[in-house]
């Protein structure tokens, strides 16, 4: 089977799923396009049986801005026509589902279907599909796709809030691989060489992030538990984030790592990793903390409790009450046994998210759309 992924390349949470899903699909034996403005960052090197599609962006002195939808929905075309493509995956509504969809009319007048099963991730729902400038085209996206699939029941909750949908949404969770420890010590002994506790949070630092409640809960935590914060990521949010450190001087005990591809190697050597956001339809960054042993304290909102688990990988506390955030992140970090078990279990929690489950579900529907038997979708 040759799938189209249509993807963002950055390091946000669609892109790095709809990466994985393509390597995953790949080991399988299946051929996979992705298509997207640049090289997806997760595709790091050479792998068999994927193929990257560059839409170069062009511009016109018309233009004052570049119309990216219409030149992927002409890349799309291209691609479907020349490599024989199957079925199209888009991640994330916008551009994706819609620029797909227009491939798609433009394909049927050439006498070709070709399925388009669209995932939902989270912000193209909760925060720009909301918003009226996109809320119709996002809505006809999900209508005319011929699958549509949501990261967690939350977001399949949100949505089904939010649109009048008249088509069954499929929950396929996300999905993570468990790696062996790291053997880079290096970054533990530099970051906390008299042995402190290291605490962690990753993502794009955007307002929805809340990063400064990382920063606040950190600061009451070290007054109890010798304690470093790694932040690794940057966006919008970073100078802001940057000045309450230097405001609570906190700077000696703050390391601002940027983008990082790495994260394996980092996150294996952090003991807790803090996720305050104030909405999250999955928590992408969370289940990789976890599935690198590291307990997760996080906000008990959207699809983040289906992912970590109170008591057991973690605790979940209401968005913004940074003191109750700092109070159970002191009471896993303050006793190397307590701080062992969380470890343990935050791994074990990792594990219910296996790429083959996912697989299994992506491939299910693939088939199905394609009238195919569903055939296992084994390593290959
Ligand atoms: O919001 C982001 O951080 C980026 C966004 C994306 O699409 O890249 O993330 C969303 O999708 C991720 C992957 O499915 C989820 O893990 C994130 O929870 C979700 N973000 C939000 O809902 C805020």
């Amino acid at each position: 089977m040759k799938i189209g992924i249509l993807l963002y390349p950055t390091f946000g949470g669609s892109g790095v799923v709809a990466t994985e899903l393509g390597k995953e699909l790949a080991n399988r034996g299946y051929e996979v396009h992705f298509i997207s403005y640049s090289i997806p960052a997760r595709l790091d090197r050479f792998h068999k049986n994927i193929f990257f599609h560059e839409v170069a962006v062009t511009s016109y002195p018309l233009f004052d801005y570049i119309p990216y939808e219409t030149i992927l929905a002409s890349k799309i075309v291209d691609i479907v026509l020349s490599q024989n493509l199957d079925i199209l995956h888009a991640h994330y509504a916008i551009p994706h589902a819609s620029a797909a969809l227009m491939a798609k009319s433009i394909l049927l007048e050439e006498g070709i279907h070709i399925p388009l099963v669209t995932t939902l991730h989270g912000t193209d729902i909760t925060l720009v599909g909301r918003n009226l400038t996109y809320k119709p085209v996002v809505a006809y996206s999900i209508n005319h796709s011929d699958a549509i699939t949501t990261v967690s029941e939350s977001l399949k909750k949100d949505t089904l809030a939010t649109f009048k949908i008249n088509k069954e949404i499929h929950v396929v969770p996300n999905f993570i691989e468990i790696l062996p420890p790291s053997s880079l010590k290096s970054f533990k002994e530099l970051i906390a060489p008299n042995n402190e506790r290291i605490l962690v949070h990753t993502s794009n630092f955007r307002k929805v992030k809340r990063v400064d409640d990382v920063v606040l809960t950190f600061h009451l935590v070290r007054e109890k538990v010798p304690s470093k914060l790694v932040l690794i990521g940057d966006g919008p949010e970073r100078d802001a984030v940057e000045a309450l450190c230097r405001n609570l001087k906190l700077c000696d005990h703050v390391v601002f790592l940027g983008k990082q591809d790495a994260i394996h190697d980092l996150l294996s050597q952090c003991d807790l990793f803090l996720l305050p956001s104030e909405t999250e339809s999955f928590g992408l960054a969370a289940l990789e903390a976890m599935a690198n042993g590291v307990p997760v304290v996080s906000s008990n909102t959207g699809g983040i409790p289906e992912i970590n688990k109170e008591g057991y990988s973690g605790y979940l506390l209401p968005v913004g009450d940074i003191e109750a955030m700092a109070n159970k992140s002191i009471a896993i970090l303050e006793n190397d046994q307590i701080l062992a078990k969380f470890k343990t279990q935050a791994l074990e929690q990792a594990k219910l998210f296996s790429p083959q489950n996912a697989i299994n579900a992506y491939c299910k529907i693939y088939n199905h759309l394609l009238n195919k038997e569903t055939a296992p979708c084994t390593l290959s």
